[in-house]
């Protein structure tokens, strides 16, 4: 028997919170994210309701661009807080339909129904459970897809959003796949797409033509990877584990670009002890961490550095920042925006327990 499979997420899932706490913005397009002061504003949306996205507007958008778009849309600051304590509602509510649940984001989240249903009616009724519940108990609407793997699951779910059930039993896979852009493979982006163009591979369906051999000689294992994934023989791993987040990143765009010294240390400084509050928090080690700087021309630079061990140390990190910041000592441009990314996270065990106890 195959497996029974659902993606779960959230639609305009900022955006949705927001509209459903003030039932006014319903019918407007509102926009989560930096200030837009007036087409002024510097920063990125973070999303937009289905209203704002028949404008164009979408996710990392310039919060500017947006503006010229969509002037007339609302647009809010993100409540990080309050958007955290809805998502655990969520989770919690799913969790609820199958102990094989995996959480990975904020707001998605996988569900295995092998063991409760018999066929695909059966999942699409508990979808549809599901979806009621959710939209009766925290007022917001997701989209499920249900298939017999992960990823034909979350393809499945972005296919009907919002607020619909799309279900894929093997025998429609080919019919539905077959004329999807190949960036709506899980794993797949811009860069990686576009070394498949240089092949002529464009479509699923392209793909598809490909033999797995050939595939292998060319992408390597990211080639095994992709055939599993359109031939529906994904293999279906539930980590049981506790959710927690890939990375956790602070950026500030300035409302002038920066070229002293004293200034973009000391705004270093502020980003680095703001991100250790928040994941002090939620008792969070790192091994990595990530220097983001972009300069007046756009340029943007990512830096790393990795630990041998997970730290959660405020002087370390900082003389990493600034080890890794060394390299554009020398620039002779502003600053526009400087980022620091913590990655490779890992909840100290003892907090684990104390924060499950609480
Ligand atoms: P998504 O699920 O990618 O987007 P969404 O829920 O807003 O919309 P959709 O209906 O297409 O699923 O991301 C979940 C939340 O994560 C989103 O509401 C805001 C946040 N987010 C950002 O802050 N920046 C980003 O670039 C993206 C993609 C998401
Ligand atoms: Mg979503």
């Amino acid at each position: 028997m195959d497996s029974l499979i659902l993606h779960l997420d959230l639609d305009a899932f900022f955006a949705a919170v927001e509209v459903r706490d003030n039932p006014e913005l319903k019918s407007k397009p509102v926009i989560i994210g930096a200030d837009p002061k007036e087409g002024e504003g510097r920063g990125v949306v973070a999303t937009c309701n289905y209203e704002a996205r028949k404008f164009g507007l979408h996710s990392a958008m310039p919060i500017s661009h947006a503006y010229r778009l969509c002037p007339h849309g609302v647009y809010l600051r993100p409540n990080h807080k309050k958007y955290l304590k809805v998502s655990r509602e969520v989770m919690n509510i799913i969790k609820s339909y199958s102990d094989k649940f995996q959480q990975v984001s904020i707001d998605e989240c996988y569900l295995d129904l092998s063991e409760k249903c018999h066929n695909f009616n059966d999942a699409k009724n508990i979808a549809n459970l599901i979806k009621e519940n959710i939209e009766l108990k925290i007022g917001i609407t997701l989209s499920v897809g249900c298939s017999t793997t992960k990823s034909i699951a979350k393809i499945a779910s972005d296919y009907n959003k919002p607020n619909g059930i799309c279900v894929i039993p093997p025998e429609e896979l080919k019919n539905f796949l077959q004329d999807m852009d190949i960036i709506k493979i899980p794993g797949i982006g811009k860069v990686t797409k576009k070394h498949f163009i240089k092949y002529g591979i464009r479509t699923i369906g392209d793909l598809m033509e490909i033999p797995l051999h050939k595939l292998i000689k060319i992408f390597g294992k990211h080639g095994n990877r992709i055939w599993k994934i359109i031939n529906g023989l994904e293999r279906n791993h539930f980590r049981d584990n506790d959710y927690i987040r890939k990375s956790i990143s602070k950026e500030r765009t300035f409302y002038q670009d920066i070229d002293d010294i004293k200034t973009i240390i000391s705004k270093l400084e502020e980003l680095n002890k703001k991100i250790h509050i928040e994941i002090a928090k939620d008792g969070i080690h790192y091994k990595t961490i990530t220097l983001k700087i972009r300069f007046e021309d756009f340029s943007t630079y990512t830096r790393s550095k990795s630990f041998l061990y997970p730290i959660r140390d405020l002087k370390k990190s900082m003389s990493a920042i600034l080890e890794l910041y060394n390299e554009f000592l020398n620039r002779e441009k502003r600053v526009r925006l400087l980022g620091i990314k913590l990655s490779n996270l890992q909840i100290c065990k003892r907090q684990l327990k104390l924060i499950r106890f609480l």
